[in-house]
């Protein structure tokens, strides 16, 4: 077994975009980066993960990539990446890469090869089919299978040159890869171990449950009142995603130490994961799951339901109960495609936001798994408020939204009131550093506005009130490095049918943790067997000045500790 040095670390993601802009252009930088490295260093992470900053046209912000192995001109160049990554080292922390390769621009050299002949030597390297039989290419409805693509409109798209059509599960700028082809693979192998001999510490892959499609590529289920199918059976762990995995480990990881590898995976099963993160089988250490993010949708994409506690506590028993033996499990709230998780989950109105912040935060990180923290979480920022649709540059709101009004007559108010609710420019606005103009952000105009409330929400008055959520963030981090029980302790989910309160225990050897979070705004006594005794245990950390008991104010948290 190699060093499972990531059990006791937490991540800390980076937007570059949207975390600090050096050069005044108003989007954010490398050169931002260095400059707020001692914030990272001071909230203590082990770990940074970019979102992608290779060279890109910027159709989905970066995920459409044309140079894997350049840095885009917006945030810097390579020479200016080895000075963040020597200054990211300097300070004791990782930098791990985002890792895009289920599909790539449709302006990288590969595809340009591609598209431009049937018998190209690249041809093969996407997936190409021609229309459906009977049909003229080129109509609605002659795609090659009925699928819809993430961002609104057909999953393929087709392409005079050849007359066949490509397929892109996403934007039609982002074609996806042929991983059948192991040529491809070599490729994208290649890639990697430049990136690791250039020193960085791993990788967090996107999508990659869906670089093995089920041949042949076929229908997917229609659904009453949707323009396009859901494909995702063909694609979803896919019959060689394991193999490719292991592949990849074999070429690319096999022999570096000190490594991490978490692979995004929408839609993965706890079953399926447990394969994925079993260390014996050397595909990755672990995986971003999506159930606890799902947990306010349901049948109807244009709802949002209210979060049901039990529904959210069933499904974190479940991944911790599956994951205890073999496997690990990742924990995250919050990243660049998820809303704010104090608007979420919690409560942002002045009263209770940083109370909520803070609970959100402890329950979370004291769950078994490796915690990630996405930039501006450590300080409670919050969702945006969007007016109308013209306040939105996610391409995927967007496009959903032209999808949902133009070709399903939905009713624009429905649509945008789960856009303001669900949207990833939520996530995406300038980091709040401190009270002046664009808050910090920028000297320039902002690529996406800032947030509003910087005033109030901003790092450089969180880092000098030590009653902030920044340093509860920090003393959840630091729990962690010490308390050997957070790390490597078992999981005990306690009220399974509360709907208000979230409790477990963690237990290593004769170290007993108990955890619980008032995910409510009234004032709820926690009726747990033992809670006389528990009163009497260390009171670990909370978020209250003045703490009762196991009677747990609004939003309030608690963490206490025994020995038995
Ligand atoms: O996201 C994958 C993904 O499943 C998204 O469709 C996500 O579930 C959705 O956007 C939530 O609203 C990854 C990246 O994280 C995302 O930013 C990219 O747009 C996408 O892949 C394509 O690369």
């Amino acid at each position: 077994m190699t060093d499972l040095w990531w059990k006791s670390a937490v991540v800390y993601q980076i937007y570059p975009r949207s975390f600090a802009d050096a050069d005044g252009d108003g989007m954010g930088d490398l050169g931002g980066i260095i400059d707020h490295l001692d914030h990272l260093a001071e909230l203590g992470v082990d770990v940074l993960w970019l979102s992608p900053i290779y060279k890109s046209p910027q159709d989905d912000n970066g995920y459409d990539i044309s140079d894997y192995q350049d840095i885009d001109p917006l945030f810097g160049d390579l020479e200016t990446f080895d000075k963040l990554l020597a200054g990211v080292h300097d300070r004791g922390m990782k930098l791990i890469m985002d890792l895009v390769v289920n599909h790539s621009s449709d302006e990288h050299p590969w595809f340009v090869e591609s598209r431009s002949s049937k018998d190209n030597p690249k041809r093969d390297w996407y997936w190409w089919r021609p229309a459906r039989p009977g049909m003229e290419p080129g109509t609605p409805g002659a795609e090659p299978t009925n699928w819809g693509s993430a961002f609104g409109g057909p999953a393929w798209q087709y392409d005079e040159t050849t007359g066949e059509y490509y397929l892109h599960l996403f934007s039609p700028k982002q074609p996806d890869l042929n991983w059948e082809n192991p040529e491809v693979r070599e490729a994208v192998y290649a890639m990697m171990r430049w990136w690791l001999d250039r020193g960085v510490d791993g990788f967090r892959m996107d999508v990659i449950n869906m670089i093995s499609k089920v041949l042949p590529l076929t229908d997917g289920r229609a659904t009453a009142g949707a323009a396009y199918a859901d494909g995702s059976a063909s694609y979803i762990n896919g019959p060689r995603n394991h193999e490719f995995l292991r592949e990849m480990y074999d070429k690319v990881f096999a022999g570096r130490t000190e490594m991490l590898t978490v692979g995004e995976m929408p839609g993965v099963t706890v079953d399926e994961a447990i394969k994925f993160t079993d260390q014996d089988r050397h595909e990755v250490d672990m995986v971003f799951q999506f159930d606890h993010v799902w947990a306010d949708r349901g049948g109807d994409p244009w709802k949002v339901i209210p979060l049901q506690l039990t529904v959210l506590k069933g499904i974190f028993g479940r991944w911790q109960a599956g994951l205890a033996e073999v496997g690990w499990n990742s924990l995250y709230w919050n990243n660049h495609d998820q809303p704010r998780v104090v608007s979420r989950y919690g409560d942002d109105s002045p009263e209770h936001r940083v109370a909520a912040a803070k609970m959100l935060g402890t329950v979370l990180h004291l769950h078994r798994g490796t915690p990630y923290v996405y930039q501006g979480e450590e300080l409670g920022m919050t969702n945006f408020p969007f007016r109308t649709i013209a306040d939105f540059r996610d391409i995927e709101a967007l496009g959903q939204f032209r999808q949902a009004v133009e070709l399903e007559k939905k009713n624009p108010e429905d649509v945008l009131t789960v856009l303001r609710a669900r949207g990833r420019d939520n996530a995406r606005t300038p980091m709040q550093w401190d009270d002046s103009p664009n808050a910090g952000f920028s000297s320039g105009t902002p690529w996406l506005a800032v947030n509003p409330n910087y005033p109030e929400i901003n790092a450089a008055a969180e880092r000098a009130d030590p009653d902030s959520v920044f340093h509860h963030y920090r003393k959840l981090i630091q729990l962690r490095h010490e308390e050997p029980a957070v790390v490597d302790g078992d999981f005990t989910m306690l009220l399974p049918a509360d709907e208000r309160l979230y409790a477990f225990t963690r237990r290593l050897g004769d170290t007993e943790l108990l955890v619980i979070g008032n995910f409510s705004g009234d004032t709820v006594r926690a009726e747990i067997d033992d809670a006389i005794a528990w009163e009497d245990a260390e009171l670990v950390l909370t978020n209250v000045a003045e703490p009762q008991g196991l009677t747990m104010a609004p939003w309030q948290a608690v963490v206490y500790r025994r020995t038995t």
